[in-house]
């Protein structure tokens, strides 16, 4: 068998490559550079010490730059002893399919090819995610020390190879590397149907019950038809924009009311279907809606551990559930009930993976339109979808049936983002630095009509490894049920945005109907003032709101 050709380039390091909430993210253009992102994956593989003939698993969600990257990262890896690759059919993988996939083939990692939500195209955004061998995103340690290589590369190590076809299925042989592309809907259509109740799902869609879904052309769209589609018969029409597009189309696959306000807008008219839902460009996070009613993600989760018993992936128990510390706290009230433990972890999908992989918790669940299970170690948008349609033939109710019963049982957690997009990164920097040195003396005070119960910057210590987690929001939680967070997105590619969090309980059934805007206008005031936003940003309204 033929030994691959090396080639060794010399180029300076980088100092930018630290990755964010969930990779690193940056503008098309930034990754376009000569050699950049050669030395990010350089830097990945001189961390992980791969031990030789490793399988790697990869692909991405479609989106602009990812086939000629997909090109550059067989090539990088092939040079650093992998021997066995496993790649998405057109170099396509949803995050979730791919976390499955590693842990599927016990392979010793993969690359992820997305920037998840941010726009794509040329002038949009690209990212890597790197995923360990239990299918879960690098985490924190790691990513660190993935930053100090790529700052002391010298350059990189790079093997021949002939321009790789993607668009069979198949093994392919060069000397001695496999690349093995594979059909990326196929496993994991597997692993749903070892989770949900098919047959009794594709009955309630024969009684009439009719799904929308929307991939906004991301990666979403072929397991969709598959799986809605053929398999529980939603009807074509119904499934909206499924081819991936290296553009997304000109969407923006983004699942929340502002990028889906089509499907808030059916939802909310005469021909409202039973379900519509979306994902994002990387198929992690959903949308749930039904008639007149928009699921929020904190709702949704709660929801899901609610009937969990329904679903038979979930028949047997869990052992306990976690959620971001700004999502809301409706979860904790139905753990609480069923006397099982509900973690908050820092945002980002990658904490929740030691509770996971300890077999801590077995549902979990974030703000931002992510849900997941034990199943994967990523959050996932179209098992969220599945769920729901699950729990609906179950149950035999309605979107708003199950909605309005869980609130009147557990009480209504009015919630809103509040994102405000700060151009200039450093004044967001002084605006949380301010917030930081002043909270912890608003504990015990007055505030906006109430009293401070808690207010500190939030300081993860994970229960499985023991690792340390500092200054990963600030919260002001007060008397009353109400809650305030701030922290800034660490997924963006220009300048800063402040996220504020607000969430006020309401247990009182005459108050369980109230438009969530108006019920926390007044919260949204006071974390603006809080935080002295207008004074450092000039922002006087938030630039959008979910
Ligand atoms: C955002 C969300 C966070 C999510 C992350 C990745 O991060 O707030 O909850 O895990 O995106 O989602 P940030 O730092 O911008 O707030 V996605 O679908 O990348 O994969
Ligand atoms: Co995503």
């Amino acid at each position: 068998m033929n030994e691959l050709q090396l080639r060794i380039v010399r180029c300076p390091p980088f100092a930018d490559q630290r990755m964010g909430t969930a990779g690193l993210r940056k503008k098309v253009r930034v990754f376009q550079q000569p050699h950049y992102l050669e030395t990010f994956i350089q830097a990945v593989l001189d961390t992980l010490q791969l031990p030789p003939g490793a399988m790697l698993v990869l692909g991405g969600d479609g989106r602009y730059f990812n086939r000629e990257a997909l090109q550059v990262l067989m090539r990088l890896t092939a040079a650093a002893g992998v021997r066995h690759l496993v790649v998405g059919q057109h170099g396509l993988l949803s995050t979730p399919a791919a976390s499955n996939l590693i842990r599927m083939r016990k392979a010793h990692g993969g690359f992820l090819l997305t920037a998840s939500h941010n726009p794509g195209g040329p002038d949009g955004d690209f990212g890597i995610k790197f995923n360990m061998p239990n299918g879960g995103q690098a985490p924190e340690s790691v990513t660190e020390a993935i930053l100090r290589a790529s700052q002391s590369l010298q350059g990189y190590r790079i093997a021949e190879l002939p321009a790789i076809d993607l668009s069979r299925c198949g093994v392919q042989q060069h000397g001695p590397l496999v690349i093995e592309v594979v059909d990326p809907v196929a496993d994991y259509q597997q692993l749903m149907e070892r989770l949900f109740d098919f047959d009794r799902m594709a009955g309630w869609v024969r009684a009439g019950n009719r799904i929308v879904f929307d991939a906004f052309h991301g990666i979403t769209g072929p397991y969709a038809q598959r799986i809605l589609g053929g398999m529980l018969g939603a009807s074509p029409a119904d499934l909206l924009h499924t081819d991936p597009l290296p553009d997304f189309g000109g969407l923006h696959p983004d699942p929340n009311p502002v990028e889906g306000r089509h499907l808030v807008e059916l939802c909310a008219g005469p021909d409202a279907p039973a379900l519509a839902a979306a994902s994002d460009g990387d198929g992690d996070r959903n949308m749930i809606l039904g008639p007149a009613c928009p699921v929020s993600p904190g709702d949704s989760v709660a929801i899901m551990l609610d009937g969990a018993s329904l679903v038979p992936g979930y028949r047997q128990g869990l052992p306990g559930v976690a959620r971001s510390m700004p999502t809301s706290r409706a979860l904790d009230r139905v753990a609480a009930g069923l006397g099982i433990p509900c973690f908050e972890t820092p945002t980002g999908w990658r904490f929740f993976c030691n509770l996971l992989e300890a077999g801590r918790i077995g549902l979990c669940g974030e703000e931002s339109f992510g849900t997941g299970s034990y199943h994967a170690r990523e959050k996932d948008g179209l098992w969220a979808v599945l769920f729901w349609i699950n729990l609906l033939a179950a149950r035999g109710d309605t979107v708003p049936g199950i909605v309005t019963a869980h609130w009147r049982r557990y009480g209504r957690h009015y919630y809103q983002r509040h994102d405000y997009e700060i151009p200039d990164a450093a004044s967001a920097a002084r605006l949380m630095e301010a917030l930081r040195s002043r909270v912890v003396a608003l504990g015990g005070t007055a505030l906006g009509g109430g009293r401070v119960e808690l207010a500190d910057d939030f300081h993860y210590h994970d229960p499985v490894d023991g690792s340390e987690s500092p200054r990963q929001g600030v919260r002001i939680l007060m008397d009353d049920g109400a809650r305030i967070v701030y922290r800034l997105s660490g997924t963006g590619t220009s300048g800063a945005t402040l996220r504020t969090y607000l969430e006020q309980y309401q247990r009182d059934p005459a108050g369980l109907f109230c438009n969530p805007g108006e019920v926390l206008a007044p919260l949204g005031r006071l974390a603006a003032s809080v935080a002295a936003i207008e004074t450092h940003t000039g922002l006087r309204q938030p630039t959008m709101i979910v």
